[in-house]
């Protein structure tokens, strides 16, 4: 029998958060009047008991937005190295081995390094944050992530002054992940890329859970990358190497189908694939409840000034 080692910065079983806790908190909050506070308070203060997510960054509150459910987001997934059933994705990542783990950064930084993923979160700390996830494909999801601002990673290796990109890598490993030998027209291991101005934004989080329990396989175990006002495709999971560079860098999507699937990708209802509407999102967990899809998927705010003098009608 697999017995899971624990990573000695994980959170006792006892203190992982139950939806029904996040949920309470979430009442708690509003009882506290608290929706936008400066640096991040633990939920300890407004009574709550003890346990995560304690390092709820209250800038990134759950708010009006309906969870998903934990089981929902751990068995719909996508993850074409594993399979290309949303549904088999979590039975086929089972031998996954994201432990030991390595990210090793590169190119135009100062302090190039490899680090060892559990080191690296013990040096720069969790957080939790309420993200809206919307995937190309028009469905949608509001998901509780922990993890560190990207933005943190960027200060900690120096970019150098020519770095201009980041150029994510996966993992290559064709006996782990079936999808890879099944698949050899792709060109794994799948890539994508963020400018620096972007990773250095506050709210790309290089993501280490979920509900406040370790990342599971299926999900892009140990590390993967959230972008929130992104389709879902620019979050890279199980990210191997970040390099920095300064030409925008190819993304596995954009090889395939360059017409569909571009560099920026920023979620825009008023741009279609050139196979389906954007204009509206099904809301996963529900029987095909639709809502209306953001521009930036509701990040606009936040990141617009990013893309000043970009053409945004067109696909990027
Ligand atoms: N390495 C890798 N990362 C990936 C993918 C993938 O196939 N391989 N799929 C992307 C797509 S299309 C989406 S929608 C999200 C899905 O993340 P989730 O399964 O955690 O919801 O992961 C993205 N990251
Ligand atoms: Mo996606």
């Amino acid at each position: 029998m697999f017995v899971r080692i624990k990573k000695d910065w994980e959170l006792p079983e006892s203190q992982a958060t139950p939806e029904s806790l996040f949920f309470q908190r979430r009442t708690l909050l509003k009882a506290a009047g608290f929706t936008l506070a400066a640096g991040l308070l633990p939920y300890s203060s407004f009574g709550a008991t003890a346990g995560f997510p304690s390092n709820l960054n209250p800038k990134y509150p759950v708010g009006e937005l309906q969870m998903t459910k934990e089981d929902l987001i751990t068995n719909y997934n996508n993850f074409y190295e594993f399979s290309f059933d949303k549904k088999d994705i979590a039975a086929q990542a089972k031998k996954f081995k994201s432990e030991p783990w390595t990210l090793e950064i590169s190119g135009m930084v100062h302090k190039p390094q490899t680090f060892d993923v559990n080191q690296l979160v013990r040096q720069l700390g969790i957080e939790q944050r309420v993200y809206r996830f919307r995937c190309v494909e028009a469905w949608a999801m509001v998901v509780p992530w922990d993890g560190f601002p990207l933005q943190k990673l960027v200060d900690l290796v120096q970019p150098t002054k020519q770095a201009k990109y980041l150029r994510f890598a996966s993992f290559l490993d064709k006996e782990m992940a079936p999808g890879q030998a099944r698949s050899p027209q792709y060109p794994w291991p799948y890539n994508e890329g963020l400018t620096l101005a972007e990773a250095a934004h506050e709210l790309p989080l290089m993501v280490t859970g979920v509900y406040g329990k370790p990342l599971p396989s299926q999900n892009g175990a140990p590390l993967r990358l959230i972008v929130p006002w992104k389709y879902g495709f620019k979050s890279i999971k199980s990210i191997t190497k970040i390099e920095f560079t300064d030409k925008m860098p190819n993304t596995l999507w954009n090889d395939l189908a360059p017409n569909e699937y571009g560099f920026y990708a920023n979620v825009n209802p008023a741009v279609d694939h050139p196979r389906w509407s954007q204009k509206r999102e099904r809301i996963v967990g529900t029987w095909f409840k639709k809502q209306d899809t953001f521009k930036f998927n509701g990040y606009g705010e936040q990141v617009a000034d990013l893309y000043k003098g970009l053409d945004l009608k067109k696909w990027y």
